[in-house]
């Protein structure tokens, strides 16, 4: 399978996170990208390619004009105000307060954000656009007939919404993708997140809609990040009603849980018979992964890529989280060979 590829995620490189009490090193690195695509030319899975450039038009069918718009000038306007220092946002409105959009960048941090974890910095206009491109590459690539493509992104994208960023997640690589197949003619999509945190992002935009089934497999709410969505009540409104499915696991699950939670979710896509799935691809349910408690092993990504081929659909791989940075080549591309293997 071909791989896309673009050194511009580098771009997004931020200071600090808030986490544990502390201002951190970001997890979110540009060495994870580099340790994946390292992994990807030494097992040497197949061709990598860099992205076409699609412009905004495919993100803005899925993100707000204002959000987008946001994102283009927010390093401009924060460093006019504060200068060249990574923004984060410092409050959110909670319950008995307006969601009206400030007009100070400060302020908009706060209304277009969720977390206190994902800078905007000066690369990152041009390092999530890049990441974009990517995956619509990868969705282009598998439009015209690849059984699959792996889209390196970085930044991940899972947990952005229509309007909104955080968990170090921008624009949704996956969700985009997943519109450009219907757009290019796809009458039924799939997405399966199997990253460790619930892809909250792709949850909303598409909760109300039946024509893109959202299946995500991640630590229950109730311990984890994002904490407020995600529960396994949530399964679509309106004509999106069973068309979404949460599968909340618990701290501490291994192998023996996420199993028999993946097969279920390959049953539901099996019987909504979607043209494509796009798989958004986590890997920080590793048992070594530093803000996670999940316990997969190596070789489960392997079985798991194999079962996930076992949907006989084309496929796209979108790159999300995983942090045991030393791991996560071999923990992302076991997944990818062991598709292949089961496909072949
Ligand atoms: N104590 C993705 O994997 N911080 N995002 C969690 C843990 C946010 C993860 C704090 C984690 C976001 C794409
Ligand atoms: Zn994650």
């Amino acid at each position: 399978m071909k791989t896309i590829y673009t050194d511009d995620h580098r771009l997004q490189d931020g200071k600090a996170e808030l986490i544990d009490g502390k201002l951190q090193p970001c997890f979110e690195m540009p060495r994870r990208a580099d340790i994946i695509i390292a992994r990807v030319r030494d097992v040497g899975l197949g061709e990598v390619i860099p992205p076409q450039d699609f412009g905004l038009d495919p993100v803005r069918r899925v993100h707000k004009d204002n959000f987008v718009d946001f994102l283009h000038t927010a390093w401009d306007r924060w460093v006019e105000d504060h200068g060249a220092y990574d923004a984060l946002p410092l409050n959110w409105a909670t319950r008995g307060m307006r969601a009206i959009e400030p007009e100070s960048i400060d302020g908009k941090l706060s209304y277009f954000s969720f977390d206190a974890g994902t800078p905007i910095t000066a690369g990152t206009w041009r390092a999530i656009t890049g990441s974009a491109n990517v995956a619509l590459t990868g969705q282009k690539l598998v439009a015209d007939g690849a059984r699959s493509a792996f889209a390196l992104c970085r930044p991940p994208g899972h947990h952005a919404g229509t309007d909104f960023y955080g968990g170090y997640c921008f624009f949704n690589n996956a969700a985009v993708a997943a519109q450009a197949f219907r757009d290019a003619g796809a009458g039924r999509v799939a997405i399966l997140d199997v990253d460790y945190h619930h892809g909250n992002g792709t949850q909303e935009i598409f909760y109300d809609r039946d024509d893109v089934l959202t299946i995500s497999i991640h630590a229950d709410p109730k311990q984890e990040f994002p904490f407020f969505l995600g529960f396994a009540d949530e399964t679509g409104e309106g004509r999106g009603e069973g068309h979404h499915l949460n599968l909340p696991l618990r701290w501490g699950s291994g192998w023996d849980a996420y199993r028999p939670a993946l097969e279920t979710a390959m049953g539901r896509i099996r019987d909504y018979a979607p043209d494509a799935l796009v798989v958004s691809l986590g890997v920080d349910t590793f048992e070594e992964d530093p803000i996670s408690k999940f316990k997969l092993k190596h070789d489960d990504y392997t079985t798991m890529g194999a079962i996930i081929a076992g949907g006989g659909l084309p496929t796209l791989f979108v790159m999300e989280g995983g942090y045991a940075v030393d791991a996560l080549g071999v923990n992302a591309v076991n997944v990818l060979t062991g598709f292949e293997a089961a496909v072949s």
